[in-house]
């Protein structure tokens, strides 16, 4: 069984859109073993965006995901990371398939909805960032 992070990210927070997105991911049979509400602070964001630390759009990043409270959630399924992925659709919401969560919710590349992991390894370190072992439901 794989497991994923999923941040509801501040644009779909200030527009009350982490229930449907949740929602659309239990739908597909996702099952969510995690949940909090948090406001990340700069330290917390700069570990999760570790791997784009040398990117131009880093500090705009950092100050965007901490700028309101998110949601951070844990799910599990099998392929889970390429199921949430297609859920989601592409990174940048002009780009992003029909019917997916960023083409119906995302405002720009940056205000994209939600944060998915992209591979098991960084799931993994991801997930341990936001929760501790016994915050995971696995019943
Ligand atoms: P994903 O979140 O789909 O895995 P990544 O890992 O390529 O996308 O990018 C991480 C985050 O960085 C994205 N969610 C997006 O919000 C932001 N991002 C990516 N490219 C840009 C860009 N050109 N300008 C601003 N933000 C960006």
């Amino acid at each position: 069984m794989e497991r994923s992070l999923v941040l509801i990210k501040p644009d779909a927070m200030e527009r009350g859109l982490g229930g449907i997105i949740i929602g659309r991911l239990q739908q597909q049979g996702l099952k969510l073993l995690a949940m909090k509400m948090l406001h990340m602070d700069k330290g917390l964001a700069e570990r999760h965006y570790a791997i784009h630390k040398d990117k131009p759009f880093f500090n705009s990043l950092v100050e965007y995901i901490t700028s309101t409270p998110i949601i951070a959630c844990v799910f599990e399924a099998e392929g889970a990371i390429d199921l949430i992925r297609q859920v989601m659709g592409a990174t940048d919401p002009a780009r992003a398939e029909t019917g997916t969560v960023r083409a119906d919710f995302g405002l720009d590349i940056q205000r994209n909805a939600t944060h998915a992991s992209d591979s098991v390894e960084n799931a993994h370190k991801e997930i341990e960032l936001f929760f501790t072992a016994d915050e995971i439901f696995d019943c």
